[in-house]
This record gives C-alpha cells, sequence and structure tokens, in this order.
C-alpha cells in the first residue's frame, strides 16, 4: 500500500528538488469562528484535501486557494480580526511544513465566478444535464478575472521556472493559459475531478473554445476515465486547428504539447478500514441502532453532497416503488439518507434540498407505521466516524449518480465494509462502475428496474455477497489515493519528457514552447506495491 511517504519519495525520484505548488479552489483548511471571534481551521468535508495534506506536510512547498470567509457565530464573525492571506500549515502546528496562500475574492467575484460560472455554467454542462445550465456574461467575466487572480498567484509565489504546478479541477480552466503566456516555460499539470462531455454538449458552452485553449496550456491533462479523455479528444478536434495524437494521446495546439491521461482517483482505503474497525465505532454502531430503531431489520444507506447530479430524488422515487410492490419491507426495512447541504446560494441547489426533504416526508407519510418510518433523513452531514458507523451498518449502499467523476462515497462504503455482508448499489453511470464490476449495477433513470436492483440486493445470498464484496476490496488494495498521487506524478514526467522530445517542425503552425530543464530522474521510481 502507497502512503503519503511514497507518494513523496516518487515526486523526488522523478522531479528531484524541484519545488511544488498545489493549486485548487477550496483550500485544504476553512476557517470557522466561535462567538468570542477566536478561529479554528479544520479539513473541509471530502477526500482530496485531506489526502494531498499529508504529501505536502512532507514535502513543502505552498498550496493556492480561495480564502474563504469563515463560517460558525454570526457574532464571531463580527468580532475576529481579518484573515490572513497567508497561513503556516497545519495551523497550530509546532512544525509548520507548508504555506498556504489564500487568494482574496470579493463578493461579486464569488457569485459569479464560484457560483456562477463554476457551479451554474460548467458543473451542469459537464455532467450533461443542461435543464440547469446558466451562461451569463457576468459570470464569464468573472471567471476571466478569478482565474486570473490565481495565475497571478502562482507566478508570484513560484518565482522558481521550474516550480511543478499541480492544478485542480473546472474552477481553474483558464489558468494555465495565463500561466503559460506569462512564463512559457512552465511546467503545469491538471486534474479534472469530474467528467468531460461530449461534444455534443460542450458546444452548448458560449465560451467552449477558450476552455480547450486554456487548458491545452497545460503539459498534462488527466481525468478519471478514458472516455473522458476520448470526449475531450474529439472537443479538440471538432474546435481547434490542434494536431492529435491518439496513439500517445497527446495534443498539439500552438506548438504546445498536451498529454492526456485517465487516472481513476482512489480514497486512503486503509483509514477507512482502520476507523470501521475501530472500537469506537462498534460502539457507536451499537448506539446508532439503538437510536434509530435498527433491531431485526435490514438498513440501507446514502451518502451525498445535496447535489442534482447524485440522482438523489431517483432515489428516493425508487424506495416508493420498492415499498409499493413489496410489503413484505415495510416495517422490516430502513433507509438512512445522509445528505451534506452545499451550495445553497443557488437557487437550483436551495430547490433540491426542498424537494429532498418533500419526497421524503412523502414517502414516510405512506408508508409509516407507530414505531418505524421508510427513511430517516439526516440533512446536515455526519462526522467522519459517523459515516464509517452508518456504512458497517448498511446491509445496502445506494448510488445513484446520474453523471459522475468518480464517487468516493462507494469506494468509502467498500473500505468499511469488514464484516462484508453489505451490497453496493452503483449507478452505472458513476466513474466508480468501471473498477466495480461486483456491485449491483443500477440505472437511476430507470426506477422501476432500479426499485427491483435494491430488491435484489436484500434478498442476495450471504455467500454471493461475501465474495462480490471480496472482489470489490480487491480491487481497492490495488491502489489507494496516494498511488493515484504517486501516478499523477509519474504522468507529469512522461509529459514532460514528451514535450521535450517532440521533433521541430512536428506541428508546422508554430514553433514549439520553449521548456525548461527539468532534472534527470534521480533515482529508480519506488516499485508499486
Ligand atoms: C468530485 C466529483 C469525484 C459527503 N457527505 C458527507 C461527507 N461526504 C464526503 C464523502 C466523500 C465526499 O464527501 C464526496 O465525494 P464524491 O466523490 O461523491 O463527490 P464530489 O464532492 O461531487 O466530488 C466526484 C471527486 O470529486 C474526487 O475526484 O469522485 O465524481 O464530483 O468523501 O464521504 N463527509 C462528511 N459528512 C457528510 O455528511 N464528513
Amino acid at each position: 500500500m502507497t502512503t503519503a511517504d511514497g507518494s513523496v519519495e516518487t515526486y523526488r525520484a522523478l522531479f528531484g528538488d524541484t519545488p511544488f505548488t498545489v493549486v485548487s479552489n477550496r483550500e485544504p483548511y476553512v476557517p470557522r469562528v466561535d462567538d468570542f471571534g477566536t478561529v479554528s481551521w479544520s479539513h473541509p468535508a471530502g477526500g482530496l484535501t485531506a489526502a494531498l495534506d499529508p504529501v505536502m506536510q512532507a514535502m513543502g512547498g505552498t498550496w493556492i486557494a480561495w480564502g474563504s470567509q469563515p463560517t460558525g457565530s454570526p457574532r464571531g464573525r463580527a468580532a475576529a480580526s481579518p484573515l490572513p492571506t497567508r497561513l503556516q500549515a497545519p495551523p497550530g502546528a509546532d512544525r509548520n511544513t507548508y504555506e498556504v496562500r489564500r487568494v482574496r475574492l470579493t463578493e461579486n467575484e464569488v457569485r459569479h465566478y464560484y457560483h456562477g460560472y463554476a457551479n451554474e455554467s460548467l458543473w451542469p454542462l459537464c455532467h450533461n444535464l443542461l435543464e440547469h445550465v446558466r451562461f451569463r456574461d457576468r459570470f464569464w467575466k468573472a471567471y476571466g478575472d478569478v482565474n486570473g487572480k490565481f495565475a497571478a498567484a502562482v507566478l508570484e509565489q513560484a518565482p522558481d521556472e521550474r516550480t511543478l504546478i499541480w492544478l485542480h479541477d473546472y474552477h481553474l480552466a483558464l489558468a494555465p493559459e495565463l500561466i503559460r503566456r506569462r512564463r512559457p516555460a512552465s511546467l503545469i499539470a491538471h486534474f479534472w475531478h469530474i467528467p468531460w462531455p461530449a461534444w455534443d454538449t460542450f458546444r452548448v458552452c458560449p465560451n467552449h473554445r477558450q476552455l480547450l485553449e486554456g487548458l491545452l496550456a497545460n503539459d498534462l491533462l488527466a481525468f478519471h476515465l478514458e472516455s473522458f479523455v476520448d470526449n475531450f479528444i474529439r472537443c479538440c478536434e471538432q474546435d481547434l486547428d490542434a494536431l492529435v495524437d491518439p496513439r500517445k494521446r497527446a495534443v498539439i495546439h500552438r506548438g504546445h504539447v498536451t498529454t492526456l491521461r485517465a487516472l481513476p482517483i482512489s480514497i486512503d482505503a486503509e483509514s477507512m478500514r482502520h476507523l470501521a474497525s475501530s472500537p469506537d465505532t462498534d460502539v457507536r454502531v451499537t448506539e446508532l441502532r439503538a437510536r434509530f430503531g435498527l433491531a431485526g431489520r435490514r438498513v440501507g444507506i446514502g451518502v451525498d453532497r445535496l447535489d442534482y447530479s447524485k440522482g438523489i430524488l431517483e432515489r428516493i422515487d425508487a424506495l416508493r416503488i420498492l415499498f409499493t410492490r413489496h410489503p413484505e419491507l415495510v416495517g422490516t426495512f430502513t433507509f438512512i439518507q445522509v445528505g451534506a447541504p452545499s451550495r445553497t446560494e443557488i437557487p437550483a441547489y436551495a430547490e433540491l434540498q426542498r424537494r429532498v426533504q418533500a419526497a421524503v416526508e412523502r414517502l414516510n407519510r405512506s408508508f409509516e407505521r407507530p414505531d418505524w418510518q421508510p427513511i430517516l433523513y439526516i440533512p446536515n452531514g455526519a462526522s467522519p466516524p459517523e459515516l464509517a458507523a452508518f456504512y458497517r451498518i448498511a446491509d445496502v449502499a445506494i448510488v445513484s449518480s446520474l453523471q459522475d467523476g468518480m464517487n468516493l462515497v462507494a469506494k468509502e462504503f467498500v473500505a468499511a465494509q469488514v464484516e462484508g455482508t453489505g451490497v453496493l448499489c452503483l449507478s452505472e453511470f458513476a466513474g466508480a462502475a468501471e473498477e466495480f464490476d461486483q456491485a449491483l449495477i443500477v440505472n437511476p433513470f430507470y426506477v422501476e428496474g432500479f426499485a427491483e436492483d435494491i430488491r435484489r440486493a436484500l434478498s442476495m445470498d450471504p455467500a454471493e455477497k461475501r465474495e462480490r464484496m471480496r472482489r470489490m476490496q480487491d480491487r481497492l488494495e490495488e491502489g489507494n489515493v496516494y498511488r493515484w498521487i504517486a501516478d499523477f506524478f509519474e504522468a507529469a514526467r512522461e509529459a514532460l519528457d514528451l514535450g521535450h522530445s517532440r521533433p521541430h517542425g512536428e506541428d508546422p503552425r508554430s514553433a514549439p514552447t520553449p521548456r525548461v530543464e527539468v532534472p534527470p530522474r534521480a533515482a529508480a521510481v519506488p516499485p508499486r506495491e
């Protein structure tokens, strides 16, 4: 199993002492204030920042991110002094190991760049959910301005040209080009965490060409799945005067080579297993069973950010059909839905929250009994230890995304199944379905079939359940999030080598980008475990 130190070793073997900078919208530690204005910093929910943090701690360097306003007490917020633009991480530790550069955004920028272009234009576009897409000129303008702020922070923060810059996600599609324009020899790699849509969808975006050109300033651009790479290549072929090398999975545009790779993300499965099998979790499991009246009943679980792409309403609909068609499950099967509120400033998300709440209430009214409710809804999220206990309790977990880059909940559930008795019902439209062919693969758009799949999960033979879970756990063992980080470094190194080795004149339309010398590979890359 690769560890955080293992990813750092890979980096050193490939890049020597090349400085390292991470750039993401979300900061690795988010601020919260109490009533007295005292600020505390903690990891946001979601696995990636927590996984990259120990790598940064071992490696040093800079993490550039939007410096968000603190949550918590309104009174405390008024009393708190302005937050710093630079933070030594981990905050409050005896030994600080890396720096967080917090990019300040105005309220208007947050509204139009983050809520607007990133989450009302690009997010639904890339998830092929066009009914939610809104394009506004003010969104695009703010997106460009904020990408400019991030690029300026990178250029200021990384005076050494040899710095490897690792950008994350759909918030920063224009930053690579803005960096490269000012510093042509930069080493830039980017991971796109959400799907890349087909050309027929992507062309709906009025800014399609600028987005592609922004991203083609990267040396490496990686997605979770090969199908997303294929879609991206097809968009470049259709939209740009670019040379595509499908064999090398590379696009040459304006003399610059961008290598494209599929690198499916994973989780820190060992930590999840450890947490799920701890004595504290045993206690929590017993408490939850008692608190929610689960003794003698079968249990289903759903854990999601409250996002329309996660198929939560379709799931509730399937449950309604399940209880209608299989009355023997009334009173004997309880579904727990944990929902973490998300992007609530956006009307579509506020509406989804209301609709989920209403759908749960309707279903509960139809089927409830004095001592039982079909759905227990936990609308304000749960802590990581609580999540581990829910994953352990569940006979079935449902991930019903309408479209999803990967879906880490599916992986967390598999890792937490220490008894191996749970079944995963997994949408065929979640990236995780490519790895977990032993899940019960469901189509959330066909709710009657989906309902039958849940029933099948609940009546599956225990030996079959164990065998399926064992095979998914074996698959998860093949690589954790630290292996993924190391794989990303290897792909970045290959991309830089490919960019260097391209014979001049391969693209007759322009001269190749000048390159800085990356230090030669220092040592053998640590072997894959
Ligand atoms: C994007 C892509 C891709 C959820 N509720 C609570 C909570 N969570 C945690 C889960 C999990 C994470 O949030 C959600 O991960 P997903 O992968 O489902 O989704 P996105 O946030 O949409 O992430 C996705 C991912 O990037 C990584 O590349 O897989 O496809 O859309 O870790 O456990 N955590 C806590 N309480 C909650 O209530 N503590």
